[in-house]
């Protein structure tokens, strides 16, 4: 048992799967939504030894160091609002991070979650849907909470030890991400992006930043002006028109703030 345990007796309570190891939560959590598993059933991991990030990438989940999860939740939502689950999840987590070490984070968009222009948490999204109708998905979280060390392939990694200093209770980052998960899915649910949308923008770092983005059709140089109600990134070209990016890679080029 590690000495900063990732499961606690609250999240037993809330019927949390732990693993001690487990190729990837997100394979787990399809499995079980697939035999019908409740919205918001968590599966978490100490260590993961196949983590995936997007597009086949990898996800370094190291046993003792972080909270490897994913989260089953079952929206009756378009298929085409899928994409804000990573939204909700990312305005959970900044609450969470906050509530317990007091450390603010900013969101890169659309997935990552940084501080110090270093990456503590990414989110993989996985959905199956009926028609056009979102039948459920898996939000797959790693954050990065404790060591100080990252191998040399992962300049741009940090967790909240290296950080902040602080080593916070792992299974207390878990549980208040759930709380504020709780909070903000409902609002969501509620009245959809009205009151999502602000806070979301307001942790977001790209915003007013000159960007590269990678995206499936190609790659697009401009300022980030914008976050649509749907998600997508608004991006200023040079030739003045305005591009909606809705998945794809982003690296800053500088900042270019608007008035
Ligand atoms: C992500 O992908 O950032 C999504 C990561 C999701 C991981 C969680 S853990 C629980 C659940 N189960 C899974 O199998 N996955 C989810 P992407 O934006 O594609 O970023 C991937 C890139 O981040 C890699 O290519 C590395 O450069 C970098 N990376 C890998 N491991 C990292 C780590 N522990 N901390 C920071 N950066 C990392």
């Amino acid at each position: 048992m590690p000495l900063n345990p990732l499961m606690s007796d609250a999240l037993r309570a809330r019927g949390a799967v732990y693993f001690d190891v487990v190729d990837s939560t997100n394979i787990v959590a399809k499995q079980l939504a697939r035999q019908g598993a409740a919205d918001k059933s968590l599966v978490l991991s100490d260590e993961q030894t196949a983590g995936r990030g997007r597009r086949g990438r990898g996800w370094i989940s190291s046993p003792g160091q972080g909270a490897w999860m994913s989260l089953i939740v079952r929206p009756d939502v378009p298929v085409a609002r899928a994409p804000e689950l990573v939204m909700v999840s990312a305005v959970a987590l900044c609450r969470a991070i906050s509530d317990v070490c007091g450390l603010d984070l900013s969101i890169k968009w659309p997935n990552d979650m940084l501080a110090n222009g270093k990456k503590l948490c990414g989110t993989l999204l996985e959905i199956s849907a009926s028609e056009d109708r979102l039948d459920w998905a898996v939000i797959g979280i790693g954050v990065n909470i404790l060591g100080t060390k990252f191998p040399p392939e992962l300049p741009d990694a940090g967790s909240i030890e290296s950080v902040s200093g602080k080593r916070p209770r792992r299974a207390a980052v878990v549980e208040a991400f759930l709380n504020a998960f709780d909070e903000v899915y409902a609002h969501w649910q509620n009245s959809g992006m009205g009151w999502l949308l602000p806070i979301y923008k307001a942790h977001c770092s790209t915003l007013g930043a000159r960007v590269r983005a990678i995206c499936p059709d190609g790659e697009h140089e401009g300022v980030a002006e914008d976050i649509s109600p749907d998600g997508a990134l608004m991006l200023r070209l040079s030739d003045g028109s305005l591009r909606a990016l809705y998945a794809g890679d982003v690296s800053v080029r500088g900042t270019d703030r608007y008035g």
